[in-house]
């Protein structure tokens, strides 16, 4: 029967191809259209609304659609042992979440295996409803993934009640079915966990775990009591009863987190034992509480070692869920991976998948595709959840997407379902957010070294001068639109109003160039300081302020394309005018030093390549007190300054390695290829002729200091002596 079932379903569907699909996300698992059963407009009666799903009716009766007694269409909604599906009884998937849904010309069916499905249904006729036309169908749908969603588990600011409210919403919409509260810097998850919420508090929590359960979403409450707690009954007891506060408040579904900490809390006996005491005391006790899920400490293949998670894995309940981020803290996951974590924990993973989050890259939104995820392990999961930002709005490019990846994980496409979330996030104005969400994507490098591709593709470097245009044009309708989309545009306001900015930074490098080439020093020299106050005022921006554990964030937008474009451009332009005229160049940042080679001492020693050799990796330079007779290059530096930040390269001219931001030499292709951003120091120098050398960009603001006979960076300055070599 089912083989029958999904022949039919093929052949349907490809005879439809050429016909508009009705376009439905997440993607069903099968469909087939026919041909237009009736207008939009329709009206409907609904036979079986008063046994259905609530929430599912909830939706459906605020959707806008007309339903009278004696509507012209017929709609049977139901669960599968209601009397008013009975009839499509054997159509309705035997899974958990699906759902049956058939419209044809006098009659729609929407029928749940459960609850949930019956919402989904909803959910679906909805997206069909929404075109004038509405398509006949027949459609048959359940979950790749049981436990799908968001982990909202970042540093920073946490949403607020009216993001997290609208979250709700969307995964409703989306078929997202798991929340888990657990930001860094909410006190009474991590810092204060012991402590119940203040009534005012507590109350916001219960409205929300209101809005989740009645958008089928399992509200999941996380404590993080790792960082101090004692392993005696005292705190057991603790831990149990912030659950129960939490229960008191509506929540079914608890996870304990031990990320991120040192110390006596992250012992594995210790953890497992307390997930097993709150199993028994609590989970096993109270009516409708779900099994416990655990943040390990080594939640990341890079930081497994010895045995805890074999300890876990064998100590703890095989109901326990246990969370797990990849191969390192940010990483996609695959098949591979996940064989290799449910061999040591001996259960299926539940994934914590640190991506959209970027809480250690805030200048950067990400908002490129969701790609990279194997298509072929909804199996071997226990859930899957997502980190994102902290920006809830502008999140939900990619957690739409996940949305996607998770309800049907063997047809998802990044490619297609990005495109799909731009003119469902943001419908008046789809083609301008494109454009922005195109230069918003890679996350430039990163302690965690996650690299997304793609960004700026309509950039050309051969033809640049026109690009300035499209960041300007398309930034000011972004703005226009936060009429339509204030949630929206109000989150990614500083980075829209970066890009504007970078827009003109480019037309007066434009302009320069033509002063250039007309030799109107005037016009450069006006155009150039019209720059100058372009780029204070867009290093001025910043993002969110947060007094936790993130403070401010400079918005950064094409970070690896036009950004350094401008830097390099504008270098190049200050050089040739510099090589051609005189006029008015006191107005240019003067060089500290000359670009050149000079020895570096300090209390009367030589910077030395002891070992030098431009194989060579990890080796630092030393301080040594004569002069080298036998290799003299090895004490000879050569100073530059880089176009791109303006600040010094220090490489020995012996063979050519770098110095980086920690005094040490890594000239390694592969893991450590030179970078301005973190290779490039600062020269300052003092009233005294001496010179200090400052980190900056990636690399923070520490200097150049000393410890026994190598240089190290501290926050203190250490004076250093530059001294021609020739
Ligand atoms: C934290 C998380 C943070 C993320 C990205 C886990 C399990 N914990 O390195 O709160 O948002 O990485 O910075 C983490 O991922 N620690």
């Amino acid at each position: 029967m089912k083989r029958l079932l999904l022949s039919v379903s093929v052949l349907l569907m490809t005879m439809s191809l050429s016909a508009q699909q009705p376009s439905v996300s997440p993607i069903p698992q099968t469909y087939t259209y026919g041909d237009k059963a009736f207008n939009n407009n329709v009206s409907f009666s609904v036979i079986g609304g008063d046994k259905a799903d609530a929430d599912a009716m909830a939706v459906l009766k605020a959707s806008g659609l007309t339903f009278s007694g004696d509507g012209e269409v017929c709609l049977r909604i139901g669960e599968r042992n209601d009397k008013s599906v009975r009839k499509y009884r054997k159509n309705i998937p035997s899974k958990s979440e699906g759902y049956y849904l058939r419209i044809s010309n006098d009659e729609v069916v929407i029928a749940g295996n459960d609850e949930s499905g019956t919402f989904y249904g909803v959910q679906t006729f909805l997206q069909l409803m929404s075109s004038p036309e509405v398509s006949g169908c027949e459609i048959s749908d359940w979950p790749s993934v049981d436990c799908r969603g968001v982990i909202e588990g970042f540093y920073g600011n946490p949403w607020s009640h009216k993001d997290r409210l609208r979250q709700f919403d969307f995964y409703g919409k989306n078929k997202m079915n798991t929340y888990v509260y657990g930001p860094k810097d909410d006190p009474y998850h991590r810092a204060h966990w012991r402590e119940p919420y203040p009534e005012n508090e507590a109350a916001k929590i219960r409205e929300l775990v209101d809005a989740a359960h009645r958008n089928k979403v399992q509200f999941v409450w996380a404590v993080h009591p790792g960082g101090d707690i004692k392993w005696n009954k005292t705190d057991s007891v603790a831990v149990v009863n912030k659950l129960k506060s939490m229960y008191e408040l509506g929540v079914r579904t608890f996870a304990v987190f031990f990320d991120d900490i040192s110390g006596e809390g992250t012992k594995a006996e210790k953890q497992a034992g307390l997930m097993n005491y709150i199993t028994d005391n609590f989970v096993h006790e109270y009516p409708g509480v779900m099994p416990l899920v655990i943040c390990p400490t080594q939640y990341n293949k890079l930081w497994a070692g010895g045995d805890y998670l074999k300890t876990l894995g064998t100590q703890m309940y095989k109901e326990v869920r246990i969370m797990w981020t990849g191969n390192s803290v940010v990483d996609m996951i695959d098949k591979s991976d996940m064989e290799w974590i449910n061999s040591q924990i001996g259960r299926k993973a539940f994934i914590w998948l640190n991506y959209p989050v970027n809480d250690y890259c805030q200048s950067r939104l990400l908002m490129g595709k969701t790609y990279g995820n194997g298509l072929d392990i909804a199996d071997m999961l226990s859930g899957f959840c997502s980190n994102p930002m902290e920006y809830s709005e502008a999140s939900k490019v990619s957690l739409y997407s996940i949305a996607d990846y998770t309800w049907n994980m063997p047809r998802y496409d990044s490619v297609a379902s990005w495109e799909r979330s731009l003119s469902f996030l943001m419908p008046t104005s789809s083609e301008e957010f494109r454009f922005f969400c195109e230069n918003n994507i890679d996350l430039g490098r990163t302690g965690h070294g996650l690299r997304r591709e793609g960004d700026t593709p309509l950039f050309d470097k051969a033809h640049p001068w026109n690009y300035s245009k499209m960041l300007i044009e398309n930034a000011d309708r972004l703005l226009a639109d936060s009429v339509n989309n204030p949630e929206m545009i109000g989150q990614i306001r500083p980075w829209v109003e970066s890009m504007r900015l970078l827009g003109q930074s480019g037309e007066q490098l434009a302009s320069m160039n033509k002063a250039l080439l007309a030799a109107d020093t005037v016009a450069f020299i006006g155009h150039y300081k019209a720059f100058e106050k372009v780029e204070e005022a867009r290093k001025a921006i910043i993002s969110r302020n947060y007094k936790g554990s993130i403070v401010k964030a400079s918005p950064v937008v094409s970070g690896e394309v036009y950004t350094p474009w401008v830097k390099e451009t504008v270098a190049a332009l200050l050089k040739q005018y510099k090589s051609r005229f005189t006029y008015r160049l006191d107005v240019f940042p003067q060089a500290v030093i000359a670009d050149g080679s000079y020895f570096i001492k300090v209390n009367g020693k030589y910077l030395t390549d002891a070992q030098a050799s431009s194989v060579r990796v990890g080796d630092w330079p030393v301080l040594v007190a004569e002069r080298d007779s036998v290799k003299p290059l090895r004490q000879e530096w050569t100073l530059e300054l880089r176009p791109a930040t303006g600040r010094y390269k220090v490489t020995n001219v012996q063979d050519g390695r770098y110095v980086n931001e920690v005094g040490a030499f890594w000239k390694d292709k592969q893991n450590n290829p030179y970078d301005d951003e973190w290779h490039s120091f600062i020269i300052e120098k003092k009233p005294n002729g001496r010179f200090t050398f400052q980190c900056a960009g990636s690399a923070g603001n520490g200097y150049w200091n000393t410890d026994g006979n190598r240089i190290v960076n501290r926050r203190e300055a250490v004076e250093f002596e530059l001294i021609p070599t020739n």
